[in-house]
């Protein structure tokens, strides 16, 4: 073969691979504008919520994330939300809404503060929490790690040292019989890949390190946390429903004749997205047994935000613009709207034959521009799939009101409600009487 036949039939080789992946691999996008988002119909007994975080709304907390804000010169959480003295009355902000669930978290840092040491007074202000939202009629979802933890267990290297994973589990034992007879359903952990990748390979979330490797590690060691937990706490009351919220972030080829794009979304899909599945189904992940994190599992909780356009040229910061389709919409936060990502990544979940629960959906909006479109679009798509037979069950909007948002500190608004920080005064946006309106007509219904 002379070497024109030679680079003739490379190229056609090439080509046919790059057709194949476009064929089996589709980037759905809809045309929106034929779609009607006022139709939205989820079926009788599908649950509405909102979300929220401790450290995000609570103020005052001292944990590895106030530390990490301190040593980085990061703006303070500080006051947040004063959520912990003004819970009560965001607890009537979810009757406005008209929610039937409620999904927050409980700071490790406030329940064991010292090593071994349990602070009874905070373990009673979450049992008051609990009763007031059954006395309201919503039900509430607990998540026992979302992202923040005591800076006695960062000291000791967090979940990067998995002989540190006890000290989780010793927690979550101490506190769930307070609640298990009142509160269901649980979240383990929040975000196993967001919590690793951030804080061990972007540099971005306590403790701050750069390191691939490290950051495989600790995502490893979160579900083997997580997979202890489950057993144990599944063992003390095996009617509760446990599962953990996981954030599906889709990685697509930036241009879809690039078989280097290619390759660099099956990386990341599989070390973000896979890695975590394949534990949960086949109790493996990066090659090695993680036997109890194996049908760990009643649900799985669905954190949808986007999709990320990939090339080898990997961003090491969330702080620029993401690469974007033309006609999609960039949110505040530098990523699309891709409201079609729901569906794929739904589909893509329910392989693990779980109910699934959308633990997290939302966008940084400061004008409320964009959110009511973002949430009808999403709530539709949600329809869509259930009447496909996708088993969603739930829907919790992220969040309930502005909040401290990591990285970016207040500089982000996710809001259903605007807060106001000097004052403290939440103002329902028109997203928020949007998403009130489509519960109350399916209440009405
Ligand atoms: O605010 C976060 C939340 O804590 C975890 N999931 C994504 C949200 C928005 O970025």
């Amino acid at each position: 073969m002379d070497l024109a036949s030679g680079l003739l039939l490379g190229l056609g080789g090439y080509l046919l691979i790059v057709t194949v992946l476009h064929f089996l691999f589709p980037e759905s996008h809809l045309d929106w504008s034929n779609i009607n988002l006022e139709n939205i119909a989820m079926p009788e007994g599908f649950v509405w919520g909102v979300a929220t975080a401790s450290h995000q709304i609570e103020g005052d907390n001292t944990n590895n994330w106030t530390q990490f804000e301190q040593r980085e010169g990061k703006e303070q959480s500080g006051k947040a939300c004063d959520h912990w003295n003004l819970w009560a009355k965001d607890h009537e902000l979810l009757s406005e809404l008209g929610v039937n669930s409620y999904r927050f978290s409980i700071e490790w840092s406030r329940i064991e503060p010292v090593q071994g040491e349990w602070n009874e007074a905070a373990i009673e202000v979450y049992s008051q929490m609990i009763d007031s939202l059954i006395a309201k009629g919503i039900e509430p979802m607990i998540t026992l790690h979302h992202f923040s933890h005591p800076v006695w267990f960062e000291d000791l290297g967090g979940f990067y040292n998995r002989e540190n994973i006890v000290h989780f589990q010793n927690y979550c034992k101490k506190l769930f019989p307070y609640f298990s007879s009142r509160v269901r359903k649980w979240c383990t952990v929040n975000e196993p890949d967001v919590f690793s990748i951030m804080g061990y390979h972007m540099g971005m979330f306590p403790p701050g390190q750069r390191s691939p490797i490290k950051a495989i590690r600790v995502m490893k060691n979160v579900m083997i946390a997580h997979g202890e937990v489950y057993h144990e706490l599944k063992q003390m009351s095996p009617d509760s429903y446990i599962g953990l919220a996981k954030n599906v972030t889709i990685f697509d080829p930036y241009r879809r004749w690039n078989l280097l794009h290619w390759l660099t979304s099956f990386a990341l899909n599989y070390i973000w997205n896979g890695a975590i599945i394949s534990a949960l189904k086949k109790g493996r992940m990066y090659g090695v047994s993680v036997k109890q994190v194996k049908n760990s599992a009643d649900f799985i909780g669905l954190n949808y935000y986007t999709h990320v356009l990939t090339s080898p040229f990997l961003p090491q910061t969330t702080e620029i613009d993401l690469p974007s389709r033309n006609h999609e919409t960039v949110t505040e936060f530098g990523y699309p709207m891709y409201a079609e990502g729901l569906d794929r990544a739904s589909k893509w979940l329910s392989k693990l034959n779980l109910p699934i629960e959308i633990t997290e959906n939302g966008v940084a909006d400061k004008e409320d521009n964009l959110r009511p479109k973002h949430l009808k679009r999403h709530l539709w798509m949600i329809a869509k799939l259930i009447q496909e037979g996708i088993d969603i069950k739930s829907y919790y909007h992220w969040s309930l009101m502005d909040n401290f948002e990591w990285a970016e500190g207040y500089s982000m608004r996710f809001g259903l409600y605007h807060v106001d920080y000097e004052t403290q005064t939440r103002t329902l946006r028109a997203s928020g009487k949007a998403y009130q309106s489509i519960i109350k007509q399916h209440q009405n219904n």
